[in-house]
């Protein structure tokens, strides 16, 4: 079974959130999503509008998603490959280049960012 990860908040989910999942899930048989913590978001200087416990709830309905783990740091993502068997790293090409360290590990895929459509944008547009 080709297994594959990726990461991220995943706040107020859109379209280009489930282009990046399908394309993601298309390349294995199993994708894990690790979603960044509560905690984890203070440092990434991100607020969610929803909760991790909600995020997760949301993502695990999404039918190219099989497993939802937490993620709590920037470090964890070798650990989590071993730990997990995970053959492709998938990011938003947002990321490229910033996690190519991991190819000693598994295959690192960057993927085309969905223009036009991003949570902050949603955030702005529905301010009154
Ligand atoms: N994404 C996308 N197109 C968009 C918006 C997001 O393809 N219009 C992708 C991002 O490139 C990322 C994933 O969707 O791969 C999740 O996006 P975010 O929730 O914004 O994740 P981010 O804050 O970038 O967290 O350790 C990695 C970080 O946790 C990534």
């Amino acid at each position: 079974m080709k297994k594959i990860i990726t990461y991220g908040t995943f706040d107020l989910l859109h379209w280009g959130h489930i282009r990046l999942l399908e394309r993601a899930k298309s390349l294995g048989d199993h994708l894990t999503v690790a979603i960044s913590t509560d905690e984890f978001n203070l440092l990434k200087h991100k607020e969610a509008y929803h909760n991790y416990s909600h995020r997760k709830y949301i993502l695990e309905a999404i039918k190219y998603v099989d497993e939802v783990i937490p993620e709590d740091n920037w470090e964890q993502k070798k650990t989590d490959i071993k730990k997990h068997d995970i053959d492709v790293f998938v990011m938003g090409d947002d990321w490229k280049g910033k996690f190519d360290f991991l190819v000693e590990q598994c295959e690192v895929i960057y993927l085309d960012r969905t223009e036009g459509i991003s949570t902050s944008m949603i955030k702005k547009d529905l301010q009154v």
